[in-house]
């Protein structure tokens, strides 16, 4: 599915680690000593999965040199990401393109008779994160190792990642992800670094030295947390870290005495039950999970990771209080809070801190970053839950909340009703609809600094949900935009344009995108857009091939590939997009023999397998998506395509074929968004509303290079206290009226006609996302973006501009800015 790469190795990399004819043989005998040796295969068995497990090994010995290298010396301070979610995909062209290998291993590879691009196809995704949460740790990760940030990521190391998806008749099917069925060749098992996680049980006082009472949890269950290091390689191998992920095991293999007593099944069962911790990725985004296996999930790999990072420094400085001058710690969301009362926790109950010193190195050493404002997402945790999971740390959120609340009542805040409804809305724990601790206030109040990931949002945090606590602390609330890796999504998505840009302003773009500027002098000469505009179309026909491959659909590369990809989720409006489609096919239809501007309207995306709604819009874009394919009428200038199973690897496939990004999320809702950045990078035009870091690419890109239309998030509130809105945006746009009797009619079901009812009648009725109020702009700038389409000049200049004014969305920016504001911390 992947076009063969040209090369461009011998300019790209460091004469060290360029393809020399030796550094050929070598590999080439490491890949086939590891496939017979490690694998104990033959070169006539093996099987492409066989021979990217050698290449793996290969490459890791490789990294490990590196690594040992790295490791030489003690780093004065260590930054540890704590995330749920790592959504890595394939490691492999990373480790290849960061080693400066990926040519050599080539040759090697061609000398065994074998195909790189195949072998590469044979990496399954590590799919450890459900969307843009997940992929930014990844980005992260990817960039500090780059940059020299001496970090470690901590997660889950899930057996099951992200589900898989399919399509049975149009609607959403799940199925369990395998990505370990043969083994990661990747990762190396740490079974040395084991931590004893409780669970449960009660807490016990005893009086220690000069009447200080010392409290202690005796858990009723514990569960072994194992580490599992994947190696994670910078830029030209310059150094490297790790991403440890903890899997979940029973504290006895079996408890013998209740299996020896007969109790077998109830032996197996809390084996079980520990197991599960590490089992499955929960596969809800932007949406709060509120089991308590998920409660589990969290306790368990902040515990791990706290207890590891504390063992770490304690071994090396012999003090736990200079923790804040050797570690920063950073919580991805939420999901990692209990980190909060957890290291309060081990510094009062195990280290015999007092409660000020604990809680001075807690606030020093710990950051948090808020990635939504989403009511649904906010966690909060039943009192009752935590009580039972986690009563010593209950017994501290409790302490913590208390204090926090005597100081504000101190500062004359006492006795009004007023004061009242203040403290409610800054306690950590929440009242309303009973008692549930708060986490997003836990992980602010515990943090250092916390940040939002992108000006606008940031500006939300302190206007909305955390105000508040704002007022309390104005220079808490840090903005750090988000950013992506452009060794990932440019160097190695899209190597054609990579080359060209090399070729165009030298090597230097590949360690300072800041250079891609130089790209906008050329973006109307007409040899170096004929280039750009080449290197487009060999991208969209090796998309278009993958379409044919998974879908069965038929697409022109000519066409205009209009692109919207990432989770399903009514904020995300995707069913705007739909709605339009369903407005143009009308048109189409109409006036059949107008010059209607060649459109493939491209989806994917998962949807979470408990959301109604997102898997009812699946099922209306495939109802749709045949309704139109199949209509001669419309013939060649509108097709709609839904490729399953949307992924990090399918993206990387995707992108660099995409000539318009959709990013049309309601204003005020998306935080940021990270595709919006692969795709400008890349030279896709960007149609969207002014959300989240859309703002910023606007800015950067210039507002004649990009189509917005919407809403403000200022007036998204305004709208949203109108009564009936919504019926009445419906009742003034004829074109949006008819698009929805249509759906509602039955006319994409006939076999169900009221299928899309829901859909229809929430619009009709509520409307929460305000796709009736930006319907007609959104129409009216499509139409604009036909048109400029027919300008080949004007589009391939804009398209060029985009690419040449990205290069502040590097990730390697955003870890420079947390690396300076929030961690304290040099580079290596
Ligand atoms: C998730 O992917 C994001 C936020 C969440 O609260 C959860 Br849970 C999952 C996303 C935001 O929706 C994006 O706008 C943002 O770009 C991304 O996180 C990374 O910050």
């Amino acid at each position: 599915a992947r076009a063969p790469e040209a090369p461009v190795a011998a300019s790209w990399t460091a004469p060290v680690l360029s393809a020399s004819g030796d550094a050929v043989v070598d590999l080439r005998e490491s890949i086939r000593a590891k496939l017979a040796f490690a694998l104990g295969r033959t070169p006539e068995s093996a099987r492409p999965r066989d021979w990217f497990a050698a290449t793996a090994l290969a490459l890791r010995e490789r990294i490990v040199a590196a690594c040992m290298a790295s490791e030489r010396s003690v780093p004065n301070k260590r930054v540890y990401y704590l995330s749920l979610e790592f959504l890595i995909g394939r490691l492999m062209s990373d480790a290849m393109n960061n080693l400066g290998l990926t040519e050599t291993t080539r040759a090697a590879l061609r000398e065994l008779g074998v195909d790189l691009d195949a072998v590469q196809e044979a990496e399954p995704d590590a799919a450890l994160g459900n969307g843009g949460l997940g992929r930014l740790a990844a980005c992260f990760m990817e960039s500090m190792a780059s940059i020299g940030i001496p970090a470690m990521g901590y997660g889950i190391r899930y057996d099951h990642g992200l589900f898989r998806q399919s399509f049975e008749d149009g609607w959403q099917r799940e199925a369990p992800e395998t990505w370990l069925a043969e083994g990661n060749p990747w990762e190396f098992a740490r079974p040395e670094a084991t931590y004893a996680i409780g669970f449960g049980g009660a807490v016990t006082m005893s009086s220690a030295e000069a009447g200080v009472i010392r409290r202690h949890w005796q858990p009723a269950e514990t569960v072994r947390a194992v580490a599992h290091d994947v190696p994670v390689v910078g830029w030209r191998g310059r150094h490297v870290n790790a991403l440890r992920l903890w899997k979940a095991e029973a504290g006895e293999p079996v408890d013998l005495a209740r299996f020896n007593g007969g109790d077998h099944v109830g032996a197996v069962a809390a084996r079980m039950r520990a197991e599960a911790i590490s089992r499955v990725l929960y596969p809800s985004d932007s949406s709060a999970e509120g089991q308590e296996l998920r409660l589990r999930q969290e306790y368990f790999f902040t515990a791990a990771s706290i207890q590891d990072l504390v063992a770490r420094h304690v071994a090396e400085r012999g003090d736990v209080r200079s923790l804040p001058d050797h570690a920063a710690i950073q919580l991805n969301d939420t999901h990692p809070a209990i980190a909060v009362p957890e290291l309060m926790r081990l510094l009062l109950d195990v280290y015999g801190l007092a409660w000020e010193d604990a809680w001075h190195v807690t606030t020093h050493t710990l950051h948090y970053t808020n990635h939504t404002l989403l009511p649904e997402a906010l966690e909060t945790w039943p009192v009752e839950l935590m009580e039972r999971l986690l009563p010593r740390h209950m017994q501290i959120i409790y302490l913590i909340n208390w204090m926090h609340l005597e100081e504000q009542a101190k500062h004359g805040r006492q006795g009004s009703a007023d004061a009242a409804a203040y403290l409610a809305a800054i306690s950590l724990i929440d009242e309303s609809h009973g008692r549930r601790v708060r986490m997003g206030h836990l992980a602010f109040h515990g943090a250092r600094r916390v940040n939002g990931v992108s000006a606008l949002h940031t500006d939300l945090m302190r206007s909305t949900v955390f105000s508040d606590l704002h007022a309390l602390d104005p220079d808490k609330i840090v903005n750090k935009t988000n950013g992506i890796t452009f060794r990932r999504w440019f160097h190695n998505a899209n190597p054609g344009l990579t080359r060209l840009a090399v070729e165009t302003v030298g090597a230097g773009v590949l360690d300072n995108p800041e250079l891609l500027r130089g790209l906008e002098a050329q973006a109307e000469d007409p040899a170096f857009v004929a280039r750009y505009a080449a290197v487009r179309r060999e991208r969209k026909e090796a998309l278009a091939a993958i379409i044919a491959e998974r879908t069965g659909i038929d697409v022109d590369p000519a066409a205009l590939f209009d692109v919207q990809v990432k989770r399903i989720h009514e904020y995300k409006r995707q069913l705007l997009n739909i709605i339009e489609t369903v407005a143009l096919y009308q048109a189409i239809k109409a006036e059949p023999h107008r010059d209607w501007t060649p459109r493939v309207k491209i989806f994917a995306g998962k949807a979470a397998p408990s959301y109604v709604q997102a898997k009812l819009i699946i099922k209306l874009a495939c109802d749709v998506a045949r309704a139109v394919n199949d209509d001669p009428e419309v013939a060649d200038r509108l097709k709609v395509v839904f490729l399953p199973n949307y992924s990090v690897s399918l993206a990387e496939s995707i992108i660099p074929a995409a000539d318009l990004s959709e990013q049309i999320s309601t204003a005020g809702m998306e935080a940021s968004g990270t595709g919006n950045m692969k795709f400008a990078l890349n030279g896709a035009l960007t149609v969207g509303t002014l959300d989240g870091a859309n703002i910023e690419i606007r800015d950067h890109v210039g507002a004649e290079n990009i189509f917005i239309f919407g809403l403000e998030a200022d007036g998204v509130r305004a709208r949203q206290a109108e009564p009936d809105y919504a019926a009445r945006a419906i009742e003034a746009s004829p074109r949006l009226a008819a698009a929805l009797d249509m759906i509602a009619a039955g006319r994409f079901s006939p076999d169900e006609p009221g299928r899309f009812r829901p859909l229809t009648d929430d619009l009709r009725r509520r409307d929460q996302y305000l796709l009736t109020a930006d319907f007609d702009d959104y129409w009216r700038v499509q139409r604009a973006i036909d048109a400029a389409w027919r300008d080949p000049r004007g589009w391939w200049a804009k398209a060029i501009r985009n690419t040449a004014r990205m290069a502040w969305f590097s990730s390697d920016r955003a870890m420079r800015e947390y690396a300076g504001e929030i961690w304290r911390v040099r580079l290596g």
